[in-house]
């Protein structure tokens, strides 16, 4: 029998996992910087552990030879939003997407397994460039909402635990926890627009202090010092009063003073 390296045949997926979650990572700073709300609240990826492919192997009679066809989740990647609503958002942006390929989906919100686990899932084919060259891989995808993570890390432990024989009583209670699950998400998509709103609001002002302070350090690197370090007083005591709208206008005024300079300074260049 060929011997199979292990090393050699995992490298591939662990660059699409780093890939991977690098984009979508990249996907919630861009709809951040654009002071969007983003669908994608955390990104985590992994690359199934060597003892949990031979265990599905041994389980589903797979084959050396089947591997990278029927273990679809060597490579795999979740995405944890915060409201159910976002699951189909963030779908959408995958299919979406030239860089990969949606090869199956498997709606387990809509229809929950019998153990309560709840999460959509997306099969897609993956480029991985290595040394060797590119290699199309199959990675999953498991979008799912906070509280419906919570929920599958614990359990999957204790299937773990119990080598996938919870006890009954264990069962049940999970089931229950499942039901409470629902709930919240349900709960928590009605308060959605507001909590939505809210985070619009701390982000607006978050880039905003960002851009007023990456404003007055350029005025204090290319013009005038003592300028910039009135600014940056008048700036500290504006902040206090916490409103927005002052801090807004304060923006734009710095932002014509800013221009002033510049002006200057191309003045100065042309003399
Ligand atoms: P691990 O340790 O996360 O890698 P299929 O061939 O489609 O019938 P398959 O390939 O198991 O079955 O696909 P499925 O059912 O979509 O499950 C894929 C992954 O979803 C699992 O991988 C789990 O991560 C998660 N999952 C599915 N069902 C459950 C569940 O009831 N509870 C929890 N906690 N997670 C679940 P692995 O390989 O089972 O595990």
């Amino acid at each position: 029998m060929e011997i199979r390296l292990w090393r050699e045949l995992l490298i591939p997926y662990e660059l699409a996992v780093k890939d991977l979650v690098m984009k979508f990572n990249l996907l919630k700073k861009e709809h951040r910087e654009k002071n969007l709300y983003s669908p994608i609240e955390q990104v985590i990826g992994r690359v199934k552990s060597i003892n949990s492919i031979l265990e599905k192997m041994q389980d589903k009679q797979i084959s050396w030879n089947e591997l990278e066809d029927r273990i679809e989740d060597i490579a795999g990647v979740r995405i944890i939003c915060q409201f159910c609503e976002d699951i189909e958002k963030v779908a959408e942006l995958i299919r979406n997407r030239s860089d990969m390929k949606v090869l199956e989906e498997k709606d387990y919100v809509t229809h929950g397994k019998n153990s309560g686990y709840r999460s959509y899932h997306m099969i897609v084919s993956y480029c991985a460039e290595t040394l060797a060259g590119k290699k199309e891989i199959h990675a999953e995808i498991q979008i799912r909402t906070l509280a419906m993570n919570f929920w599958a890390t614990i359990e999957h432990s204790l299937q773990y635990k119990y080598k996938g024989n919870v006890p009954v009583d264990l069962a049940n209670r999970l089931a229950k926890a499942a039901d409470s699950v629902l709930e919240l998400d349900e709960e928590m998509s009605l308060v959605r627009s507001e909590v939505m709103d809210a985070q619009k609001t701390m982000l607006h002002q978050s880039n905003l202090v960002a851009d007023i302070l990456n404003n007055i350090e350029n005025l204090y690197y290319y013009a005038n010092r003592s300028v910039a370090g009135e600014i940056l007083q008048e700036f500290y005591q504006l902040y206090q009063e916490k409103n927005c709208k002052k801090l807004e206008y304060f923006y734009r005024e710095l932002d014509s003073l800013a221009e002033s300079y510049h002006a200057q300074a191309l003045t100065y260049e042309d003399i």
